[in-house]
């Protein structure tokens, strides 16, 4: 089975002798957005999405824990640990499981939507519960992983960085260009830095648009938020790990980073599942409640988007139940008007 280190390992710090542990991640669908285009006011054609939920576990994490955990492997960790909002620990459990690895995971209570949840006590995780948020959870995590000698495969080590610039050469790749704008989810900012170093390595300086939620808007606002709130919780980060990168990758493709409310996020969340049969997580649809709130102040990118739906649908089913179905009810072999 091969996976994106196989794939591009030119560009990948990994040699012949690395042992390289695959899901198979990568290689996620580029699809054709038109109706989010035409509710934007765009042409065919001038939106693409990123099924990163397509990845083994779920998620974009994938891309940049198959490198980190190949390379743990290589320097010989007994065990990798992080703290996260689901995905990353989703993502290391898995990786760590088909490895033989340990993996510890740090969590903030209460707030990791139940399929992260699920996969990361099947995996095997041995799980901490922390009563405080992420950005709690981690201060504690990078002090365990020193503890311990566990190699820590949060954004703030460089290989999953390294290992989910691949997104970008994939949608180069495709569309057989850079996009003009790459609209992206914002937590730890991590992504975002990960998307502008493969684009940059390739020659191309799309815009970059990073999308946080309001409630948890720590690089928009300019300062860090102490009690992060939104029911995105995969973004519900105060602190970003990879905060200056992501400014210098803004600044650097003349882009922005701007907040949506939970409202808009919700909304362009029921969008993609309704209108383009696309369901991602809450966090993910961030990036196109950006598109359509630009829109609505007619201010729409121009030329080609490419929007990263980070996650699936399928990773936080709590938050449907706020979407009331009108079901019928029926004895079986009972008689139903449609
Ligand atoms: C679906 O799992 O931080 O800006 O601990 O799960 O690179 O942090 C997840 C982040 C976007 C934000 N979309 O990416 C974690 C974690 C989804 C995510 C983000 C996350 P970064």
């Amino acid at each position: 089975m091969n996976g994106l280190i196989e794939r591009w390992k030119s560009r990948l710090p990994v040699t012949s002798r690395t042992p390289v542990v695959t899901l198979g991640e990568g290689g996620t669908p580029l699809v054709r957005a038109d109706r989010v285009a035409k509710a934007a006011g765009l042409p065919p054609g001038a939106v693409f999405l990123k099924l990163e939920g397509l990845n083994p576990t779920g998620s974009f994490k994938d891309r940049g824990m198959t490198l980190a955990v190949s390379k743990a492997v290589e320097a010989g960790a007994t065990g990798v640990l992080c703290a996260s909002t689901g995905n990353t620990s989703a993502s290391a459990a898995a990786y760590a499981a088909r490895a033989g690895l340990r993996c510890v995971v740090f969590l903030p209570k209460g707030k990791v939507a139940a399929g992260k949840l699920s996969q990361t006590v099947m995996h095997g995780a041995e799980i901490v519960e922390v009563d405080g948020n992420f950005d709690q959870a981690l201060a504690m995590a990078v002090q365990a992983a020193e503890r311990l000698g566990f190699t820590l495969v949060n954004s703030s080590n460089p290989l999953r960085i390294e290992g989910q610039k691949t997104g970008a050469f994939e949608v180069v790749e495709t569309l057989g260009r850079a996009p003009d704008h790459h609209f992206i989810p914002v937590g730890n900012a991590g992504n975002i830095t990960a998307y502008w170093k493969g684009y940059t390595e390739l020659g191309h300086r799309p815009r970059m648009c990073g999308w946080q939620a309001a409630g948890a808007a720590p690089i928009v606002l300019g300062r860090p938020v102490k009690n992060p709130k939104t029911i995105a919780t995969a973004i519900r980060i105060g602190r970003p790990v990879s905060w200056t990168a992501a400014l210098a990758a803004r600044d650097a493709s003349n882009g922005s980073i701007e907040s949506v409310t939970d409202a808009e996020i919700l909304a362009a969340y029921r969008f993609l599942a309704r209108e383009e049969g696309v369901f991602c997580e809450p966090s993910s649809a961030a990036p196109v409640a950006g598109l359509f709130k630009l829109a609505k102040a007619r201010k729409a990118p121009q030329g080609l988007t490419v929007c990263v739906l980070t996650g699936h649908g399928l990773k936080d089913p709590g938050i449907t139940a706020r979407f009331k179905p009108r079901i019928r009810r029926v004895k079986a072999g009972g008689r139903i008007v449609l």
